[in-house]
């Protein structure tokens, strides 16, 4: 069935292949793409725009030998099944299964792990200066997309590339798109430059200087080329980056595969930094989602045919009653403005951007900048709500400490997609902020056990007047009803859901699973009373010492690594009163590498889903199964 791609089992394949027979080949990885992705979900739009950048970048260069770093690496799919990865690509993101980043460990082909947005350029410098150290000879190619062009990483990078002029290929895949329409000064910019506006703007300049040349005006008019471009580069300098010592070729569509691999290996070429601006559609090859590239950037299952998302859970996700409650409050108090880093859709904030235009900013991909922008707006007296994804946030770990919280700036975090992300592995896992925010001077740190306690958590954080942290998972809630009236919880103040001798002190997301594990330890003879802590910090330190004093048995229990975090947080209280002695449990995720594959599977292999722990603190109780 698939003629062209069951005879390419890696790049060597590809380079037997006649041109004609590459945009067959085309098709059927976006086919593959297609079916696959609806089974497992994944980054559908992105990888759909590459497949002939891809297919090019394979056939003008020799990888392993010549290096590719992919920018984010969410658009990595075509690049795995060209690398001998389409066997195990019906596994993509399973546990165990093939990674939906680019990865080290999984092939050759892969020459740097990536995740997080902005890197490639950076890497791809390191490499070509080691290239050169080491009198090696191979090419260094970083794929980078717009929006990740709005990182200020990606700057820095530039910034020493053009001083450097180190020979490396920089592949900008322009299509416009962040995961939501991309923003900003950059982004406007680059779509200037491929608009039809720029075009007749430069050939109607080159008209008017060569007719003012008199006698070879007019020959050299049918000249084109050379002399256009030389003219672009006097009064269009392409061209800011020319101007920082990168050649600039393009822009060029990214769907042509014969003349991308023609313009590559003349990029080859060249000697130093070069970018090659290319044109690409995101979700190209598939109507819906072209139609709407930002639905299907990361998409989870659905149905090919008519494009139709597959879950049919109806319950709210975490992310959307944050955005209602911000909605709400923002209603009554002007002073709230909301402030995300590329992602208005994924949390929950687009409603309150389309209402409040004036009160809400998306700043790129840009979560330094986010948080020294909140800073600013906060110590003159407004209130910022910044969502960031837990991952995401550790970029900004200097703006949080230095800026914020040594000034102690009233700003709110909204940490989404805290604790054991599904499907996107280890780069993605928001499993380190209560460790990385709890010893921040002034700073709150508070989880919820559901959603309805995370709108009377936005409120109260709002309220406090110091940094405040809210994490909360991903996904959907538990489904619990709302209270119409957002009220503000006492600061430190912590929750007794069930009476007990001993102490079971669990922190958000875990709450609910450490409830049903203690009841049915009851029947094993072990009496846990449940706390849901609300505050890593501060801790209900009296509540907890009151158990401490009578000498009780204390579990923690939390959705993150424990060193350093919630469960730490309880220890090093009891380690400063000295006088008692207190049998002590710190659950939670362990210092390793973290797998792929889905929360529950996830949580199971840690033993902290409700059966995990019950299984855990039986064990540590010392009785028999
Ligand atoms: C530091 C960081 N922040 C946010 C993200 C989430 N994210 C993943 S892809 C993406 C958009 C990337 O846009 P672009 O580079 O243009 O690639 P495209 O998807 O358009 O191909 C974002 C914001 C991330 N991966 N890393």
């Amino acid at each position: 069935m698939n003629q062209i791609l069951d005879r390419v089992k890696s790049p060597k394949d590809l380079k037997q292949l006649k041109m004609k027979d590459l945009s067959k080949l085309a098709k059927e990885m976006r086919t593959l793409i297609i079916d696959t992705v609806s089974k497992t979900g994944g980054h559908l739009s992105s990888n759909l725009g590459v497949v002939e950048l891809t297919l090019a970048l394979h056939y003008a260069f020799d990888t392993p030998e010549d290096k590719i770093i992919w920018d984010v690496g969410h658009q990595c799919y075509p690049h795995k099944i060209l690398t001998g990865r389409r066997d195990i690509f019906p596994n993509l993101r399973q546990y165990n299964g093939m990674s939906g980043f680019p990865c080290r460990g999984e092939s050759e082909h892969d020459v740097y792990d990536t995740g997080h947005a902005s890197t490639a350029l950076s890497a791809a410098l390191g490499m070509s200066i080691a290239r050169d150290r080491k009198k090696e000879d191979y090419h260094v190619v970083a794929v980078v997309g717009d929006g990740s062009l709005t990182g200020g990483i990606a700057w820095e990078a530039l910034n020493q590339i053009g001083h450097l002029k180190e020979k490396l290929i920089i592949v900008l895949n322009y299509n416009e798109m962040s995961i939501s329409q991309n923003v900003g000064a950059i982004s406007k910019y680059l779509s200037y430059i491929v608009s039809e506006q720029y075009y007749l703007k430069i050939k109607d300049l080159v008209k008017s200087i060569l007719k003012v040349i008199p006698a070879v005006g007019k020959p050299m008019i049918k000249v084109g080329g050379a002399v256009e471009e030389a003219i672009k580069k006097t009064f269009f300098p392409g061209l800011v980056f020319e101007e920082l010592g990168v050649k600039y070729i393009g822009p060029i569509s990214g769907h042509n595969t014969g003349s991308l691999i023609e313009i590559f290996e003349k990029a080859k070429t060249y000697d130093g930094p070069v970018l090659i601006h290319c044109v690409t559609q995101k979700g190209k090859g598939y109507a819906p989602a072209k139609k709407n590239p930002e639905r299907f950037h990361s998409a989870s299952p659905f149905d090919v045919e008519s494009g139709k998302l597959l879950n049919k859970d109806k319950k709210p996700t975490f992310s959307s009653v944050f955005g209602q409650t911000v909605m709400k409050l923002g209603e009554e108090d002007e002073k709230i403005i909301a402030i995300t880093a590329a992602m208005p859709d994924g949390t929950g904030l687009k409603s309150f951007g389309q209402k409040y235009p004036g009160r809400f900013f998306d700043v790129g991909i840009a979560e330094q900048h986010a948080v020294e922008f909140a800073a600013g707006l906060g110590v003159s007296g407004f209130k910022p709500v910044v969502a960031i994804y837990s991952t995401f946030l550790q970029r900004a770990y200097d703006q949080l400490y230095h800026d914020v919280c040594l000034m102690d700036i009233p700003v709110v975090f909204a940490l989404d997609r805290a604790g054991i992300v599904p499907d996107d592995g280890p780069t993605h896992q928001g499993i380190n902020d209560i460790i990385y925010l709890r010893h921040m001077p002034h700073m709150i740190v508070m989880a919820p056990k559901d959603e309805n306690e995370l709108q009377h958590m936005i409120k109260s954080a709002l309220s406090y007047s110091h940094p405040t942290a809210v994490r909360f998972p991903k996904g959907k809630g538990l489904g619990v009803a709302l209270d119409e009236k957002i009220e503000e919880i006492p600061l430190g103040k912590s929750e007794l859901l069930k009476e007990g001798k001993d102490l079971f002190l669990a922190f958000g997301s875990m709450v609910n699973p450490a409830l049903k594990a203690a009841k049915k330890l009851e029947k094993e003879g072990i009496s846990l009373a449940v706390v849901n802590a609300r505050f890593a910090k501060p801790l209900d330190e009296e509540m907890i010492l009151r158990f401490a004093r009578k000498g009780r048995t204390i579990i923690t229990v939390e959705e993150g690594v424990t060193a350093g975090g919630f469960g730490s947080a309880v220890r090093e209280l009891l380690d400063r009163q000295k006088k008692y002695s207190v049998r002590f449990k710190s659950i939670g995720i362990p210092l390793e590498i973290y797998p792929l594959g889905k929360t529950d599977l996830i949580k199971k292999k840690y033993l902290l889903d409700e059966k995990g722990l019950f299984l855990q603190i039986k064990e540590f109780y010392g009785v028999a199964s």
